[in-house]
C-alpha cells in the first residue's frame, strides 16, 4: 500500500523530501565493502530505469581525492552501522561545498541514532533488524530494497515514472517476499555445492548487468567468511585477461537471469567450459543454460526481473559462502581480522 501512494513514499525520506528530489539532476552514492555493492545495483537501476546519471564510488577512495561534485546531486551514503569512518569523512567533505551545489545529503542506514543520521539532511533506515555477524548479510538485501524505493520517490517527484516504470519496481517489490522464500528452498543442494570450494584456494564469480554487482558481493562474501581468494568478474571481460585463470581447479560461479544479456553469458560460459573450468550456475527457471559436462546448474528464480533479479540472486551466493565457512570451520559470525563497524 506505501509503496502505491505517491506522497507517503516520497515523505518516508523526510519532510523535505519531495522538494529536494525534485531539483536533483544525479545520485552520487558513496559507501564500503557489501554497503558498496547495493550502491552499484543501484547506478544500473536509476540509469536504466530512469534515465538519471548515477555515480557510485567507495568512500576509502572518494574522501582522499578532490572529488568534482556537480550542483544539484543528491549524495546518498549507505551504511549497515552508520559509523563507518571512511563514508562519514566523504560525508563531511562534501557538506564544505553544501549550500554552494544546492547538494543535498541522504543516508540510508540500519542504525537510527548513528554518526550518518545525525549529519545527513534525508534519512531512510533499511530496518533489517540487528545485524549479528559481521559480514553484512540482511542489511545488503534492505538496502537494495530502499534503494528500489529511492528509485520510485526520485522518479515519480520528477516526474519521470510512466505506467511501464512503475510496474518494473513496484510489481516487483510486491513479488519479493515469495521469490526469496523459493531461493532459500534450494538450500540442500548448495550445501552440496559448497563441497567443492572447501579444499580450493580461489574461485571466480561472473555475471552481466546488475548480477555484476551482485557477483562482486558474492566474491566478498566467500573471502570474508571462509578465506577463499575470490574474484568478481563482468563475464564480457573475461576475453580481456582473467580466462588465462581458468583451468580444471578453479571453480566458476555464474548468475544467469533470464534477461536480454542472456546469449551473451552463455557464449561467455561456453569459454570457460572449453578451458576445463568447474562451473556452478545460479539460473532463472526458463534461462535453460546446458548442464552438461563440468557444468553444475541450480533453477534459483523463477521469473525474476530488473528489480527483483539482483535482490534474490544474492540469496544463494550468501548460503554457498556460508556452507563453505561450516565446512571449513571458520568462524561465519567473528571472521578473523573483520570488525563491526570500521572507525577508523
Ligand atoms: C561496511 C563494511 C561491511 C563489511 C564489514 C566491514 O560497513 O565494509 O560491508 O561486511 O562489516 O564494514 P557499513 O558501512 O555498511 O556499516
Amino acid at each position: 500500500g506505501r509503496i502505491s501512494q505517491d506522497h507517503v513514499l516520497v515523505s518516508s525520506f523526510g519532510h523535505q523530501a519531495e522538494e529536494i528530489f525534485k531539483q536533483v539532476n544525479q545520485i552520487q552514492i558513496i559507501a564500503c565493502g557489501t554497503s558498496y555493492h547495493s550502491g552499484l545495483v543501484a547506478k544500473y537501476w536509476f540509469e536504466d530505469i530512469i534515465g538519471l546519471p548515477c555515480f557510485v564510488e567507495v568512500a576509502s577512495e572518494y574522501r582522499y581525492r578532490n572529488p568534482v561534485v556537480l550542483n544539484n546531486t543528491l549524495f546518498v551514503t549507505i551504511s549497515q552501522s552508520g559509523e563507518t569512518a571512511d563514508t562519514l569523512a566523504a560525508l563531511q567533505q562534501v557538506k564544505k561545498i553544501k549550500q554552494e551545489k544546492n547538494i543535498a545529503t541522504l543516508c540510508i542506514c540500519n542504525v537510527p541514532e548513528s554518526s550518518l543520521t545525525r549529519e545527513s539532511d534525508l534519512i531512510f533506515l533499511t530496518h533489517a533488524g540487528p545485524e549479528i555477524g559481521v559480514a553484512s548479510t540482511k542489511a545488503f538485501t534492505t538496502q537494495l530494497v530502499a534503494l528500489a524505493l529511492l528509485l520510485t520517490a526520485v522518479g515519480r517527484s520528477k516526474g519521470l515514472m510512466t505506467e511501464k516504470r512503475e510496474n518494473i519496481i513496484v510489481k516487483g517489490l510486491q513479488k519479493l517476499p515469495g521469490l526469496i522464500q523459493k531461493a532459500l528452498e534450494h538450500e540442500d543442494v548448495i550445501k552440496e555445492m559448497a563441497k567443492c570450494f572447501a579444499d580450493r584456494d580461489s574461485a571466480l564469480f561472473l555475471g552481466r548487468g546488475t548480477m555484476y554487482p551482485i557477483a562482486m558481493e558474492g566474491a566478498l562474501k566467500l573471502k570474508e567468511i571462509s578465506y577463499i581468494h575470490a574474484e568478481a568478474y563482468p563475464a564480457g571481460e573475461l576475453k580481456h585477461g582473467p580466462l588465462a585463470l581458468i583451468d580444471e581447479a578453479i571453480p566458476v560461479v555464474t548468475i544467469a537471469p533470464n534477461d536480454d544479456l542472456l546469449e551473451k553469458l552463455k557464449s561467455n560460459l561456453q569459454e570457460v567450459k572449453a578451458r576445463g573450468g568447474q562451473m556452478i550456475v545460479f539460473e532463472d527457471e526458463k534461462s535453460n543454460v546446458d548442464s552438461e559436462g563440468n557444468m553444475r546448474v541450480v533453477k534459483a528464480t523463477s521469473n525474476v526481473g530488473r528489480i527483483t533479479a539482483p535482490i534474490t540472486f544474492n540469496i544463494p551466493l550468501q548460503l554457498l559462502s556460508y556452507h563453505v565457512a561450516l565446512i571449513k570451520g571458520t568462524d561465519v559470525d567473528q571472521p578473523r581480522n573483520l570488525a563491526k563497524s570500521v572507525t577508523v
